[in-house]
């Protein structure tokens, strides 16, 4: 960050009610979409740490719906934190007002930004390399997911209209490759033609959720393993976090989507393909975490298509970031020309992969269901 930049940061943080004075403000995290940062004060002696975001208001068009929709869900979790004897302040999400008084603060030049408190004393990992860590995040959005079964769905904005529709999702990628406004089309011919010969799954959990054989939930949506706060004693889940994309949607998204990202052997931009690969022993400790939590509030047809979600969540993505290179990468941050490329190359040999293992993927389930 210039220095300039910092300036102006520091302008915003002091919009917001933080306790104390401001003595740091960093760049923090490594997400794809917002801009995080780490915010330090001081008073009588004693620290406190907050998150400032500034959300990206090109994906996300209605900041406030965002807003809306957190503190909606934030407030429920709080009261079955507190019932059942946890505390709030570390187990949800608290939104750090203004001094105006809203939970938001928009900048002259129109930026939305927002803040929390910090969860003191846990971490967050991009790869589970204890199987334990991959369990406990299984726990957390087990818990995340039973804890707001009983929240009325339709309370709820969809402020990324359609996000896991995986139908509109293909179709996007092949209009994409039509239209092929860069050019690179024919750099991913192979990657195009992986994704057409799948193309009749696409509709599948949309379907059971049209048939009602699946309910509509309030579900998480970005499942990342580095989107729960685990303690950074004991490695347990703290606190789901990252709750922007909360939205109505199916648990089968927020299951795959974990499976998708913290089961992979690699990263999720790995270019060396042959190093990609499901970790049916990691698929294992988040399914037995998740299901201990979430298994009471599931109905048999969602823990069926549990194994097939991590394969849909897992093309979806590859297709995600295919249609972005196509489109010129103006969706996700990359750090290099052919990212979102390689990107979508791992998440399909990931894919390939779990195809392969989708009979151990049920039979894991079924020892656990
Ligand atoms: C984005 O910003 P981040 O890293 O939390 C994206 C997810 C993708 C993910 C892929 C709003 O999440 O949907 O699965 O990248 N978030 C949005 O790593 O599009
Ligand atoms: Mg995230």
């Amino acid at each position: 960050m210039t220095n300039l930049a910092a300036d102006h940061m520091l302008e915003i943080a002091g919009q917001f009610d933080f306790d104390g004075e401001i003595i740091s403000l960093e760049p923090f995290g490594c997400g794809h979409i917002n801009d995080t940062y780490l915010v330090k004060t001081r008073r009588d002696g004693r620290q406190f740490k907050y998150l400032l975001q500034r959300i990206n208001h090109k994906v996300f068009t209605s900041p406030l719906e965002v807003v809306s929709n957190i503190e909606k869900v934030t407030s429920h979790l709080r009261k079955k934190i507190a019932a059942a004897g946890g505390d709030p302040s570390r187990e949800t999400l608290t939104f750090i007002a203004t001094r105006q008084g809203p939970n938001f603060y928009i900048s002259g030049s129109g930026d939305f930004f927002r803040a929390y408190k910090y969860i003191d004393r846990t971490v967050t990992y991009q790869s589970a390399d204890d199987p334990m860590l991959f369990y406990h995040s299984g726990k957390a959005f087990g818990r995340f997911q039973r804890m707001l079964a009983d929240f009325d769905a339709s309370q709820l904005y969809e402020t990324l209209p359609s996000f896991h529709d995986t139908r509109k999702r293909y179709a996007a990628l092949m209009t994409s490759a039509e239209c092929d406004i860069k050019s690179r089309a024919a750099d991913c011919e192979r990657e195009l033609g992986f994704a057409e010969r799948r193309r009749d799954i696409m509709p599948v959990l949309l379907e059971l959720k049209d048939s009602g054989r699946i309910p509509e939930r309030v579900t998480h949506n970005d499942t990342k393993l580095n989107n729960v706060m685990l303690d950074e004693d004991t490695g347990e889940g703290v606190c789901v976090v990252d709750l922007d994309t909360v939205m109505p949607g199916l648990s089968l998204y927020d299951f795959g989507g974990s499976i998708r990202f913290g089961a992979n052997t690699a990263a999720e931009d790995e270019r060396d393909l042959s190093r990609v690969g499901l970790d049916l022993e990691l698929f294992e400790y988040y399914t037995r975490g998740y299901l201990s939590e979430a298994g009471e509030i599931l109905n048999g047809t969602e823990k069926d298509y549990l194994p097939f979600s991590a394969l849909l969540m897992t093309l979806e993505c590859g297709m995600r970031f295919l249609t972005d290179y196509l489109d010129g990468d103006v969706y996700f941050k990359t750090a290099y020309a052919q990212h979102n490329l390689d990107r979508c190359r791992s998440q399909f040999r990931l894919a390939e992969d779990m195809e392969r293992k989708m009979g151990d993927m049920r039979l894991i389930v079924d020892k656990y269901r």
